[in-house]
């Protein structure tokens, strides 16, 4: 679990006396730990809250009708929510196995360092754990918790060869600055590989779609792991620690894992029997027509959005009924490792109900199936997207 200093602990404590009841001394940074505050939420009323302590709120997929995600209608998903990130001036740390620390304002970052803009997906593992059966606890999302933003901030590769990394280093451990509601909780502390780490799509990142990251997406400062699940793209980090292990703890030791093999629900896993979430399987999703939309018979364009983990997604192809041949969708591109391409397909849509179907398929040949081999914590859904409408 995360070592937090008795000076954090008593700076923190400071405004602890701001706590709803019940959650006293437990909060760490004071200021709404597992609340958002009234302004973060009022600031984006196109989302889908599905839970409000701590705020997870999805995506509509109207809004995958384009290629950047808007700040106000991206999704949020936090353990515990955000903590006061505007008490202390916020600093940059790498220590651990270094050759010297290093320690950044959020102007040596913005200013005084190389800055890099890459269009990322940002998924939560559990995007579409609602279509999961049996079903499954935990946020039951649908579609929406995914969005794809530009991000601007410094290569996570720069500052670590700022800080000189020993050679016996193998894991980069994540702090962010929230804190759980009670000391018993696991705080939610993770690592990547150093490979990872120094991948160049591997960012600190201050901004987001041109704006300074917003305080529930991790402002000021959040990691962008492209490929990678949303699980690795910690908020609010202040340091990395370079080390030899991966972070200890629940939710790097036991948290996000998933069969290596598919194995059906009831069946007791032991850890060697599972791996990490790392990267994100192919997927699409369809964002035009609206499920239930009642259109009038001719020409519709269905469209939506397609990614993958590794490599570029190559094809999306659409169904619109049963017996209905698959046909190949227009791609925009360009085909960039990490982002997202939005697709367009032009439909003679006839009148009746019509259910389509879109699947997707990457340069390393993987595909969408019916359905995601059921996994107990619901991570990596990629079962073909379906939406039913009427023309009339
Ligand atoms: N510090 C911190 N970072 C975090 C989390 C968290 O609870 N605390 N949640 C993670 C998870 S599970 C996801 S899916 C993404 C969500 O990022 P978003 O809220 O910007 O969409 O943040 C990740 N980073
Ligand atoms: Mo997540």
């Amino acid at each position: 679990m995360s070592k937090v200093s008795r000076r954090d602990v008593l700076r923190r404590g400071l405004v602890g006396a701001v706590l709803p009841a019940g959650w006293g001394r437990l909060a760490p940074l004071g200021f709404p730990i597992g609340l958002a505050r009234g302004d973060d939420l009022a600031a984006m009323p196109g989302l889908i809250v599905r839970s409000s302590m701590p705020l997870d709120a999805e995506t509509p997929v109207e809004a995958f009708d384009r290629f950047l995600t808007p700040n106000d209608l991206f999704f949020v998903r936090s353990h515990f929510g955000p903590p006061a990130t505007e008490l202390t001036p916020w600093r940059f740390e790498v220590d651990g196995l270094v050759d010297r620390l290093v320690s950044l304002s959020l102007d040596d970052l913005k200013n005084k360092s190389a800055n890099v803009t890459i269009p990322a997906v940002l998924q939560c593992s559990g995007n579409g754990r609602a279509y999961y059966q049996p079903t499954i606890p935990g946020v039951g999302w649908d579609r929406g918790a995914v969005g794809n933003a530009e991000w601007t901030g410094v290569r996570l590769a720069d500052l670590l060869n700022q800080a000189g990394i020993k050679p016996e280093a193998a894991h980069v451990q994540l702090h962010g600055a929230d804190l759980p509601p009670h000391p018993k909780t696991p705080a939610y502390f993770r690592s990547i590989p150093l490979a990872r780490a120094v991948a160049l799509g591997t960012i600190v990142a201050h901004s987001m779609n041109g704006e300074p990251l917003p305080r529930l997406h991790g402002g000021p400062l959040r990691l962008i792991v492209p490929g990678w699940a949303g699980n690795h793209w910690i908020k609010w980090l202040r340091k990395v620690t370079v080390s030899t292990a991966e972070a200890p703890g629940f939710y790097m030791q036991t948290g996000y894992k998933i069969p290596k093999v598919p194995t059906p629900p009831g069946v007791d896993l032991k850890p060697a029997d599972l791996v990490p979430v790392t990267t994100l399987n192919v997927k699409s999703l369809i964002a035009r027509p609206l499920a239930g939309a009642k259109l009038p018979a001719g020409r519709v364009e269905v469209r939506g959005v397609a990614w993958t983990g590794d490599g570029i997604v190559e094809k999306v192809e659409v169904t619109t009924g049963p017996g209905q041949p698959w046909r190949m969708a227009k791609l925009d591109g360009p085909a960039t490792p990490g982002t997202w391409r939005t697709w367009t397909l032009p439909w003679d849509a006839p009148p009746g109900h019509h259910t389509l179907r879109a699947r997707a398929t990457d340069s390393l040949g993987q595909t969408q199936g019916e359905t995601t081999p059921w996994n107990k914590s619901g991570y990596l859904w990629n079962g073909i997207d379906h939406v039913s409408c009427e023309i009339c």
